[in-house]
């Protein structure tokens, strides 16, 4: 009884989390670009990323795109076999899993120059009371999973790069979510 009390409480408080998702747009009014020398691992380390929120890459088509890589791919900036590509510039990604996220610019160069980013999602789940803060651990600390290539986009069809998909995204994460405490809910 006290365990399901218990499990109801989370799910409310992951779906009142859920339906606050907030919307990034990446790099502010810079944008997703080299010229600025913009620092993405300082602009991502002042945000507390979490699941169901939306990353906006703004940006001129021509001269930029979005991939999104796994940790190994972004540490060499290896453009090879990206996860996902986005292309319109004007691409907002839904976050639907914890963990680090990793994205760059794959024209040639561009990686190197600094046009890349790694989010990281707290785990709602591990938020324990003040006993260790949510450190923004950057993407060489050791505590890192060793491959949290975990970006099946939850249920989510498809990786759509399509602009305004952000509401919709969020009420599925919300209702998603609902199903599932529900369900976790009835299964003790
Ligand atoms: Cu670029």
């Amino acid at each position: 009884m006290a365990a399901r009390i218990v499990v109801a409480l989370a799910c409310i408080v992951v779906i009142i989390r859920l339906s606050e998702a907030a919307m990034y747009k990446v790099g502010d009014s810079a944008g997703w670009t080299t010229i600025a020398n913009v620092d993405y691992k300082l602009w991502a380390s002042t945000k507390t990323f979490h699941i169901g929120d939306t990353v906006l890459f703004e940006y001129n088509p021509q001269f930029h795109n979005v991939m999104r890589v796994t940790h190994a791919m972004y540490r060499s900036c290896n453009n090879s076999n990206p996860i996902s590509t986005f292309t319109t510039g004007n691409d907002s990604v839904t976050l639907t899993n914890h963990g680090h996220h990793f994205f760059f610019c794959g024209v040639p160069g561009h990686c190197q120059a600094g046009q890349k980013l790694d989010l990281n999602v707290i785990n709602p789940t591990s938020s324990r009371p003040l006993s260790d803060p949510p450190i923004s651990s950057d993407s060489s600390s050791p505590s890192s999973p060793p491959s949290t290539t975990t970006i099946p986009a939850a249920g989510v069809p498809g990786p759509s790069p399509s602009h305004a998909a952000s509401l919709p995204n969020s009420a599925v994460a919300v209702v998603a979510a609902l199903v599932s405490c529900l369900f976790a809910n009835f299964a003790y």
